[in-house]
C-alpha cells in the first residue's frame, strides 16, 4: 500500500514536471499488482515436523506468487513475536500474518497494527481477543474437532474395555491447539471407565514427549493409552515406551494429531494406532487472503482447513504420496 502511494506520488510529480499524463491508469506505477506487496510473517518456531512443513509451504507459496515475504522465527516466545510484529509495523509492510504461539495477550500489539492501517491475518492458531476487528481473518484447523475425532476413535477402540488408564501429552501451554485438543477429547471421552491419570505438556517436541512419557511410566503402573497432541510428542513417547521394555501400539495404544510423514510411518509400522490429520499446507490460501486484504477486499473471518483421519491401513496407502 505504501509503495502504491509512493508510486502515485512520483507519478503526480512527473505529471507536474512534464505537464502531461501519458498512458493508462497503470503507466509508470510498476503495476500496482501483487509483485508490489510486502507481507511480514511471524512464525512460532521450529518445534515439530508440522511446523517445518508449514514454514516450507508458506515460504514456497509466497515465492511462487512473487510476493516479498519478510519471515521471522520467534523460537517459541511470544515476546519475540510481538517484537517482530512491531518491526513490521515500523517498516510499513502491507499485510502482517502470524501464527500466535499462545492465545492470550495480543490486544495491544494488534491494536497498534490496526492504528497503522495494516491488516492482520491469523494463520494456523487463533487469539482469544474479544474484539475481532483486530484481525481480518483466521485461517487454520478446527482444533476442538480434532480432539473430538481422537475421542471418537478412543470410544470405538475401547468399546469393550471396562477400565482404561489414559495419559495425555499436551501441546505448548496456552497455545490454541493445546487448549482445544484437550477440550475436544474430553467432549467425547466421557464414559467413567476412562481415567485420565496424568496430563502434562511436552511442548509439541519429540524430546518433550519422551521426557514426560518416561515420568508417566515411572509414576503409573498401568497405562493403556497415550493421547499426544501432536505426532512429534507421540514419537518421543514411543522411544520411552520401548526403553521401558513395552510395545507401543500393543501394550500401550497411541493416538496423535498431525499426520506428518514420521508420524504416518510409525502408524503404518503399527507403533501408533490412529492419527487425526492437521494440515500444515496453508501457504496458497494465505497468499490468496493476503492479496485480498491488501486490496481492501473483505474475506471470510474464519477459514477452516479440510482434514481427515488415518488408521494403520490408511497410513500404508497414503504414505507413498505424503508430501510432508
Ligand atoms: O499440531 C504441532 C505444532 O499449531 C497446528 O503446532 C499447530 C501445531 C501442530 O507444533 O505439531
Amino acid at each position: 500500500m505504501k509503495k502504491l502511494i509512493g508510486a502515485a506520488a512520483v507519478g503526480a510529480m512527473l505529471i507536474a514536471l512534464t505537464g502531461c499524463a501519458t498512458g493508462g491508469p497503470d503507466a509508470g506505477s510498476g503495476g500496482g499488482g501483487t509483485d508490489d506487496l510486502i507481507v511480514g510473517f511471524s512464525q512460532v518456531g521450529a518445534e515439530s515436523g508440522w511446523r517445518t512443513a508449514n514454514t516450507i509451504s508458506i515460504q514456497g507459496s509466497f515465492k511462487a506468487a512473487d510476493i516479498e515475504l519478510k519471515f521471522s522465527d520467534a523460537q517459541g516466545k511470544q515476546e519475540n513475536q510481538i517484537k517482530a510484529i512491531r518491526s513490521y509495523i515500523q517498516q510499513g509492510v502491507d499485510v502482517i500474518a502470524f501464527s500466535p504461539v499462545v492465545e492470550s495477550g495480543w490486544d495491544t500489539v494488534l491494536g497498534e497494527a490496526k492504528a497503522a492501517g495494516i491488516p492482520v491475518v491469523l494463520t494456523d492458531r487463533s487469539v482469544d481477543s474479544t474484539d475481532d476487528t483486530l484481525y481480518e481473518s483466521f485461517l487454520g484447523s478446527d482444533f476442538i474437532l480434532e480432539g473430538e475425532k481422537a475421542g471418537d476413535w478412543v470410544n470405538t477402540e475401547f468399546a469393550d474395555a471396562t477400565d482404561v488408564k489414559v495419559v495425555e501429552l499436551q501441546g505448548t501451554t496456552g497455545a490454541a491447539p493445546a487448549n482445544d485438543r484437550a477440550e475436544g477429547f474430553r467432549n467425547k471421552v466421557t464414559d467413567p471407565k476412562f481415567d485420565i491419570v496424568a496430563t502434562q505438556t511436552g511442548d509439541f517436541t519429540r524430546a518433550g514427549g519422551k521426557q514426560v512419557m518416561e515420568a508417566f511410566l515411572k509414576a503409573n503402573p498401568k497405562i493403556d493409552l497415550v493421547y499426544a497432541h501432536n505426532d512429534d510428542m507421540g514419537l518421543g513417547a514411543i522411544e520411552a515406551i520401548e526403553a521401558a521394555g513395552l510395545v507401543p501400539g500393543k501394550d500401550i495404544k497411541i493416538v496423535t494429531v498431525d499426520a506428518v510423514k514420521d508420524g504416518m510411518t510409525a502408524l503404518a509400522a503399527g507403533k501408533i494406532n490412529f492419527i487425526v490429520e492437521c494440515s500444515p499446507l496453508l501457504g496458497d490460501q494465505l497468499v490468496d487472503i493476503a492479496k485480498k486484504v491488501a486490496a481492501g477486499e473483505t474475506v471470510e473471518k474464519r477459514i477452516v482447513t479440510e482434514e481427515t483421519t488415518f488408521d494403520q491401513e490408511q497410513a500404508k496407502a497414503a504414505l507413498p504420496d505424503r508430501k510432508y
